[in-house]
């Protein structure tokens, strides 16, 4: 111990420990005793994983805003639970919301006229759909490009499929009369800027009026069969479900029917937009050459066995995982044993309703004691497979798509 350091500490001051106690909402007792860069526990954010009901093996990547990712073994589930779902906030999640109180606005230029419903008033009016839909991320995977892009590193746990309820979106614009020009729906939420200033959106995205269109583009009230939990868009989300989840406003208050493409936050730049046409890892890119991401790319998961498992010698191991492929159906589920010199089919499920992922198994004998790579590649209806290497190098480190490899011994 250096004492003589002792004198030079520096104890918290009367004004700081005034503002910290009109915070707390108490005298701090024995506030004096504190010492300057203390900040008492209740002033301390909590812990993230509880405050979300977050299994503690999920990984967090940042906490302003929040944001965490799943691994490949928590994703085995069919159907996502809560606990193991990613998180992606551009903000500050709201607080305070009157669910009695909510209201959704339909406005923008293709509106007959302005619209304003209750919460109640949607859930009742409106025949209400339950559909499976993957929801991934545009950075799933950004970890791995090379030169390194800015924004969180994804690894591969950015990509949920949760059960949604809500109200078609089709239903509801049709019930508000939308004008003939109408192209784009552009969404505008309850999240705060991150900055705390009221007139900025962390986000306002949407989709192409076709998108809006289809039958499982849905503005939810229910995850899993309960309430949709706060993080994931309480008390109402919109989902379009195969693009990136970006498009699926969370805390929706209001949906404007554009006759343009929506120029809303995170619309332009390199904003969940990537080169039109393929570019040399690093370039930068001007704006008007790039493109809006639309449907995602083909992609899969083994989700049994974990990375690193060890296998008794003899034994037969059955392997599982998710497949999926945007708006598209994935039709092929491959794996290799051999670094991909041979391929072997996996049993692939049909999707339980459009935009689902789908499920795959496989059976796999090995010929000996040693270390072994699993590789796995989806195949979509269109005849396009999983690259095997990073595709596509773009600014922002979007859809990364190359086939997922695990490690594992046979001992
Ligand atoms: N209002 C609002 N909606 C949002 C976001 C956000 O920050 N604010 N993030 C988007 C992004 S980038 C993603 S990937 C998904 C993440 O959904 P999740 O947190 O429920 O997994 O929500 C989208 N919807
Ligand atoms: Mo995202």
């Amino acid at each position: 111990m250096h004492y003589q350091n002792m004198d030079r500490r520096k104890f918290v001051s009367k004004a700081a420990l005034s503002a910290m106690a009109s915070a707390i909402g108490a005298e701090i007792v024995y506030g004096s005793n504190l010492l300057k860069n203390y900040i008492p526990l209740a002033l301390q954010d909590p812990d993230p994983f509880e405050m979300f009901h977050k299994d503690k093996q999920m990984v967090l990547l940042n906490d302003k805003p929040w944001n965490m990712e799943a691994l490949a073994h928590l994703l085995d589930d069919k159907v996502t639970p809560n606990k193991y779902m990613f998180i992606r906030n551009n903000g500050l999640i709201p607080k305070d919301i009157k669910v009695n109180d909510w209201t959704l606005t339909i406005d923008g230029e293709s509106v007959n006229q302005k619209k304003s419903y209750r919460l109640a008033e949607l859930k009742s009016k409106f025949k209400q759909y339950t559909y499976q839909l993957t929801l991934e991320c545009g950075g799933n995977g950004r970890s791995e490009f090379d030169p390194p892009t800015s924004g969180n590193q994804w690894t591969i746990g950015a990509v949920s499929c949760a059960s949604w309820t809500g109200i078609r979106v089709r239903d509801l614009l049709e019930d508000v009369g939308i004008k003939p020009d109408a192209v784009y729906l552009g969404y505008h939420s309850a999240d705060l800027h991150l900055s705390g200033d009221p007139g900025k959106e962390p986000i306002s995205r949407g989709v192409p009026l076709a998108k809006a269109m289809q039958d499982e583009t849905i503005l939810a009230f229910q995850m899993n069969g309960a309430d949709i939990p706060l993080v994931h868009g309480y008390p109402l989300r919109l989902i379009a479900a195969g693009w990136p989840a970006s498009v699926s406003g969370k805390w929706i208050e209001r949906l404007s029917v554009r006759n343009i493409v929506h120029d809303g936050e995170k619309m332009e730049g390199s904003s969940y937009r990537v080169p039109c046409h393929p570019v040399m890892p690093g370039d930068s890119v001007d704006d008007k050459d790039m493109c809006i991401i639309e449907s995602m790319p083909v992609k899969s998961l083994i989700t049994y066995p974990r990375t690193g498992a060890k296998i008794p010698r003899g034994q037969t191991l059955n392997i599982r995982g998710h497949a999926w492929a945007g708006e598209l159906e994935v039709t092929k589920m491959e794996y290799s044993t051999d670094f991909s010199a041979t391929w072997k089919e996996c049993r692939i499920e049909k999707p339980v309703n459009r935009l689902a992922w789908q499920h795959f198994s496989a059976q796999i004998d090995f010929p000996k004691q040693g270390y072994y790579e699993i590789w796995a590649k989806a195949t979509d209806a269109q005849g396009t497979a999983q690259p095997m290497l990073v595709p596509g190098w773009n600014p922002k480190g979007y859809l990364n798509n190359a086939a997922q490899r695990i490690a594992l011994k046979v001992e």
